[in-house]
């Protein structure tokens, strides 16, 4: 019960890092660090990612909408990373004030549009092909519920509980209590709407499955918070979050994960800006559509 001896000074201040894995990428202001443009290729979108939850999202409705026939979805995706702390350089700040991935710049019309939040990038690129959301009312609601949902939910799998359980310097019982709860409840939410749905917003495919399919579904494949060697996140070697969580409970999400990894462009998707797990799974960039076969670490690394 150490940090129940801390007393908070009347006022916070910033003398220390915190000791998380993270500590050194973690600062108490915005803004940029350092100047630093970013690279631009030469499709009408750039993007500027890495292959986390929140980046896998915005590939995978990427290389949907290319499955679907919509040239205009071509994209050089660019790796920003956030350790090293690309995330402050000027030009990325530029796009996405809040300096976090993934930020798409849009080239294709007279001017460049920024669009930043991976939410509003999916809506964003969902409205522009007029694909994977509903546009008759009610359906197009219920994607959004369920979008939105995403959104506010998965900081509490994320900053709560995957780093309390697996990047804080200490265990503390009483926050992986506090967010293993919550994120039991999340699952069981999902749970008993897919129980109900084949889709998370209905019996169509659509951007809700490709937001909380990275993060749900990648809990239930036992992708988060999981040893390295197992392709999981890097420093958590010691955790297997599926297990603790008891994921296998949660059978209608694992039956859905199944079904969209059956999807090539989710798997496309997943590879995209990814640094870890197999080197065959690892492109990353990807400014081509021939880079899945030719530029993953694997090859690389052949020659
Ligand atoms: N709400 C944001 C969250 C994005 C986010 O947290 N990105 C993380 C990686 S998954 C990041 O860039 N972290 C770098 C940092 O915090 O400095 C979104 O959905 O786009």
């Amino acid at each position: 019960m150490a940090e129940a001896e801390y007393v908070p000074p009347k006022v916070w201040t910033w003398n220390k890092p915190n000791g998380g894995q993270f500590a050194n990428i973690n600062r108490p202001i915005a803004g940029a660090t350092h100047e630093k443009t970013l690279p631009v290729g030469r499709h009408p979108l750039q993007l500027y990612s890495l292959g986390t939850p929140n980046g896998v999202k915005v590939t995978i409705l990427l290389e949907e909408l290319l499955a679907l026939g919509h040239d205009g979805a071509e994209y050089d995706a660019w790796l920003i990373r956030i350790s090293d702390g690309d995330q402050f350089g000027s030009g990325f700040v530029a796009l996405n004030p809040n300096s976090k991935i993934p930020a798409l710049l849009d080239r294709s019309g007279p001017a460049p549009i920024r669009v930043f939040e991976s939410g509003s990038i999916l809506l964003y690129l969902a409205e522009k092909f007029g694909a994977f959301a509903p546009r008759e009312p009610a359906a197009r609601a219920e994607c959004l519920s369920w979008l939105f949902w995403q959104v506010g939910s998965a900081p509490y799998l994320g900053g709560g509980f995957g780093h309390f359980y697996a990047y804080a310097p200490a265990r503390f019982e009483y926050a992986i209590d506090r967010f293993a709860m919550e994120v039991k409840r999340q699952l069981d939410v999902l749970d008993r709407r897919l129980a109900e749905s084949r889709y998370i917003a209905g019996p169509e495919y659509t951007i809700a499955d490709m937001a909380i399919f990275p993060w749900y579904g990648g809990l239930v494949k036992g992708w988060l918070y999981r040893g390295q060697a197992g392709g999981g996140t890097p420093g958590s070697q010691a955790y297997d979050a599926a297990e603790f969580l008891s994921v296998h409970e949660y059978r209608n999400v694992r039956r859905w994960a199944d079904m969209l990894l059956e999807r090539p462009a989710v798997r496309r998707g997943r590879r995209v800006n990814r640094l870890n797990g197999e080197p065959s799974e690892q492109l990353h960039e990807r400014h081509d559509a021939r880079d899945f076969d030719t530029k993953t670490q694997d090859k690389i690394a052949a020659g």
